[in-house]
Parts: C-alpha cells; structure tokens; sequence
C-alpha cells in the first residue's frame, strides 16, 4: 500500500509530467504553425511551480511571469483553456487574445501572466495588500525571473512589502540566465535572496530538484505570511533545458551544460522516490496513458475551436 508521502508525491509527480507533456506538445503545435507569438517553455522547471503552490491553499493567489504555462496548470487551470489561449482561439483563459505570456484566471486566483520583466511584482504586493486590508488571510505568491532581480520595479515592491508586512512570498527562479545573459553579468552577487538583507525582509535559498523539499521550504514562507503577515523573498535554483522562448538558438551555452544540469531532473527525480516507495512500470506507464490523453484532448479541443469574433475587439479596448 503506498504511503502517505508517496501518494502525496504521486500527486505532485503526476502535476509536473502533465506540464511537461503540456508544453511538449505546444512547442510541436507551434512548429506546425498553429500557435504563433511567443511561447516560452518551462520545461526543467516544473518543480518550482508544482512545490510551491501545494503549498498554498485555493484561496491564496499567484502572479507570475510570462514564463506562466506550469504556473497555470499548478493552480488548477485546465489544460484546455491553458492550450486554447496559445491557439489564439477564443476557448482560451484569456480568450485567445493574450496567448502564452498572458494566463488569467480569477476564479482560481491566477492573476496572470506578465510580459513586462519585473512590472507584475508590484502589482502582487498590492494583491496582497488587499489580503492585509481586508484581513482575510489569503497568501499572495509572485514568481519572477533572476533577470528581473534588477529591475526597479522589484525593488520597489520589496520596500513597500517589507515596510507595510505584506503576506507576500516573492519567488525568484534562477535558471541562470535571462534570455542569452548569464546571471553573473547582471549581477553582482550569486544569490539573488541576499536583496532581502536590505529591506529586513526574511529570505530562503534552495534547489527545485526535490519537489517536496520545495513544498516545505515555501510553506515555511507562506505560514509566515498568513500567521504573522510577513514577506519572504526565496530564491530557487532552476534550469531551462529549452531556449528562453522559441525563437532562442541557444548559442550562448553548450550541450555539455544542459545535458549536465538533466541529471537533476525534478521529474526524473520525483519518479526514482516513487519507485524506492514501491510504485513499478506498469504504474508509470499508465499515468503516461492517462497524461497523454488530457494532452491530446486539450490539442484537439484547441483545434476545433473558434478564433475571437469581431465582437471582442471593443470590448476589451480601453478608450
Ligand atoms: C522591462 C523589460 N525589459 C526587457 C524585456 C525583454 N525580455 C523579455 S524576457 C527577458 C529576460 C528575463 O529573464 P529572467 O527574468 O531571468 O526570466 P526567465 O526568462 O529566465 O524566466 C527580457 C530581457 C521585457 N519583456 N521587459
Ligand atoms: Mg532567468
């Protein structure tokens, strides 16, 4: 029988190969032509998403960035609306007229998807300081990039949040680079937490290799928020193992190095666990199956449906 922790692993396990088939099968839908824009994949990821937002309860919000696809799905988004919004079809979460960069979903608190680096953290402290002003004990998670560690922006938001003890988690993914930029040439310290120093901001450092152990270390950030009301700026340690978007050529760092960095893979990771605690092949093939037909589901129903009417454009034109 499996325990506990595996089946609380199983869960997670289970989240991130959906992601990972998700988005394998947008970039093949985008090399078909179907989707167009931008799309950037989040695939070697997946851990940061899926073990910080178990950490949280439905109520709690998440904004992110436009690295957003597993960020969606971890919050209970459908991978159909998620794949209809990168077909452009008006299906999508956003009604296909936001595409990859721009999930939405109010209903399950997902407050986006941001294509400006850095230009959502602020709004997220003012996500959480409606929780504050209201009191109602929801948690605000903001995902960011290491490349916007360096934006005004961020900083801004850290002041205030820090000054008014927002119940603010802010996440900072370092996948080492921001776009072909290596961190090391955008900053001038490795760890990317140490910015909390200057606001008396608590702050957490960790590998997303372990689903479960990032499940913890975000929850002790999140428990600070909701029982003291108090921010907590996290780095996790990340890798893409795709370009940043798929566009990206990928020529500012070898195969060597992302073939190394695979070998930490959290899926594969999470997969080994599971397999110490008991679970066998025909177990894994079956969740396969199982993805495999969500995702061919979410694709079909992408493809068969409408593109935005006309009736949409004033709509949603500010004038
Ligand atoms: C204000 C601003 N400047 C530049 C860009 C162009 N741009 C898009 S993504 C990106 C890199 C951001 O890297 P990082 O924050 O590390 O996130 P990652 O893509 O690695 O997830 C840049 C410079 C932008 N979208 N917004
Ligand atoms: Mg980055």
């Amino acid at each position: 029988m499996a325990s506990e922790v595996s089946d609380e692993l199983g869960a997670l396990h289970r989240q991130m190969v959906l992601i990972r088939r998700f988005e394998e099968a947008a970039a093949k839908a985008y090399s078909q032509g179907k989707i167009g824009g931008f799309l950037h994949l989040y695939i070697g990821q997946e851990a940061s998403a899926v073990g910080a937002l178990a950490a949280l309860r439905e109520t709690d919000y998440v904004v992110g960035t436009y690295r957003d696809h597993g960020i969606g799905l971890a919050k209970g988004m459908t991978p159909r609306a998620c794949m209809a919004e990168l077909f452009g079809k008006v299906t999508g979460c956003s009604k296909g007229l936001g595409g990859s960069m721009h999930y939405f979903d109010a209903d399950k608190r997902m407050l986006g998807g941001y294509g400006i680096v850095g230009g959502h953290v602020p709004l997220a402290a003012g996500v959480a300081f409606k929780a504050k002003y209201k009191n109602t004990g929801e948690v605000t998670v903001c995902f960011l990039g290491d490349g916007a560690v360096s934006i005004g922006d961020f900083h801004e938001a850290l002041s205030l949040a820090a000054l008014w003890k927002l119940p603010l988690v802010t996440i900072v993914e370092n996948n080492e680079y921001s776009m072909g930029t290596p961190l090391s040439r955008t900053m001038s310290v490795p760890d990317s937490s140490q910015k909390a120093l200057a606001y008396g901001m608590a702050r957490d450092r960790f590998h997303a290799h372990d689903v479960l152990e990032v499940k913890a270390r975000v929850g002790e950030a999140v428990k600070r928020a909701r029982e003291s009301s108090l921010p907590t700026l996290i780095e996790i340690q990340t890798y893409r193992y795709r370009g940043h978007s798929m566009s990206d050529p990928g020529k500012y760092r070898s195969a060597e190095e992302i073939e190394a960095r695979k070998k930490d893979d959290c899926v594969l990771r999470a997969e080994a666990a599971l397999r110490a605690q008991g679970r066998d092949d025909a177990y894994f093939a079956a969740l396969e199956a199982e993805i495999e037909a969500i995702v061919e589901d979410a694709v079909r129903f992408a493809d068969e449906s409408a593109e935005p009417g006309e009736e949409l454009i004033e709509a949603y034109t500010y004038a």
